[in-house]
């Protein structure tokens, strides 16, 4: 397991690299924010870029931890597909190739023949990684990883992302917007229960380095296995008054329900898993959202996160509906084995109950108790 964390932690440091690579480059960041009008041809170039940062990044983890773990491979899977049509009509297949050069000219492909762009990916690609932090020497547990599987989420917050706002001032510790929620998520679950077991959020835009402006990354965590909690966080304790973290689109209805427990006052933050790692961090007690508009790889990485801390991510629609029924202490948790049914693409694997993120269970005992009361479930 620890051969397991210590390649997924390279890999999302990579994942990091190339996210900062495509914001930091001239060749690169000039195709990610150009608005040209025009050409429905250099429209779809451009969206096609903006889709390439996250599929490579994908494809990478994939590739690189793949090759450690030929056991995962075929059971490492994310947002993104990585097919691409080109401005010429041809169907690329975005993978990672066996050498620098060959991957470079794929690139190229995709990127209108740009090959200053698909050299500079090429070379972060095929980067090899030295990962120095003595304290996963400690990590001893032993999990068979034939039992595993991976969601990543390669980019989460892609709008904040190509917004590219560097200078936003945090609240309380928690960034409303901007790069800061831009983060790349890694989860391993268990294939048969369905179970976050491992964790990895990796933060590339926390801190500018002056008078460089280079972007310098930070990664989290954890693991739950058994009765065995690791994490490279520690427990946070809970916030006195409470404080909540929530999407700037949440329905006036549940804000409105929640007010009594917050003292009427909510903090808003862009980005699914930033607002999962405010709560791992303790800037939040909770982080509620009443629509299903995450999915599986959005909250893998962070539940386990949050599950090594004593904490966790329930349904939020289940939970209402247990506590309503009087079973109190079976608030169900987000699994990640299972494809909704009757849903199709991306839908498949939503959290269409909607999610309730903690890290102690008291508190997620008294959001549902004070929900419960007060919202509507169908
Ligand atoms: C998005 C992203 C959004 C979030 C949405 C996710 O993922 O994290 O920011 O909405 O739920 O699916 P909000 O910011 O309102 O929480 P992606 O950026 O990967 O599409
Ligand atoms: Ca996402
Ligand atoms: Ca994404």
């Amino acid at each position: 397991m620890a051969a397991l964390l210590k390649s997924l932690l390279a890999a999302s440091e990579k994942a990091a690299n190339i996210a900062q690579l495509c914001r930091q480059e001239e060749a690169l960041f000039s195709l990610l924010i150009e608005e040209k009008r025009g050409a429905d041809k250099n429209k779809k170039f451009l969206q096609d870029f903006k889709t390439l940062a996250d599929v490579l990044i994908q494809e990478v983890i994939k590739h690189d931890v793949g090759k450690e773990f030929p056991e995962l491979q075929g059971y490492i899977r994310g947002e993104e597909s990585n097919k691409f049509e080109n401005g010429l009509g041809e169907t690329v297949v975005v993978q990672v190739c066996p050498t620098q050069p060959e991957t470079a000219a794929l690139l190229q492909k995709v990127l209108d023949r740009n090959q200053t762009a698909a050299e500079l990916l090429a070379a972060a690609v095929h980067q090899v990684m030295v990962l120095s932090d003595p304290a996963l020497d400690d990590v001893t547990v032993t999990i068979s990883t034939e039992n595993m599987a991976v969601w990543i989420d390669p980019i989460d917050s892609t709008n904040q992302y190509i917004r590219g706002r560097g200078d936003v001032v945090p609240v309380d510790g928690i960034y409303p917007s901007g790069l800061h929620s831009a983060l790349v998520l890694i989860g391993v679950y268990n294939r048969h229960s369905g179970e976050p077991v491992l964790g990895i959020i990796n933060e590339p835009f926390f801190q500018e380095q002056l008078p460089e402006h280079r972007w310098q990354s930070r990664y989290h965590w954890g693991i739950s296995y058994g009765d065995t909690k690791l994490s490279s966080l520690s427990r946070p304790l809970p916030q006195a008054p409470p404080r909540v973290v929530l999407s700037s689109s949440e329905k006036g209805v549940l804000q409105k329900a929640l007010g009594p427990l917050y003292g009427e006052q909510f903090c808003f933050a862009s980005g699914a898993g930033y607002k999962m790692l405010c709560v791992a961090l303790g800037f939040a007690d909770a982080y509620v959202l009443s629509e299903g508009s995450t999915f599986k790889w959005d909250s893998c990485g962070p539940h386990a996160i949050l599950r090594a801390l004593g904490g966790g991510i329930a349904d939020y629609a289940g939970a209402l509906r247990a506590w309503r029924a009087g079973q109190r202490d079976l608030l169900p948790e987000l699994t990640y084995n299972k494809p909704e049914e009757g849903a199709t693409g991306a839908d498949q694997w939503a959290n269409r109950g909607g999610v309730i993120a903690y890290t102690h269970h008291d508190h997620l005992e008294a959001v549902v108790d004070t929900l419960a009361a007060a919202v509507d479930v169908v």
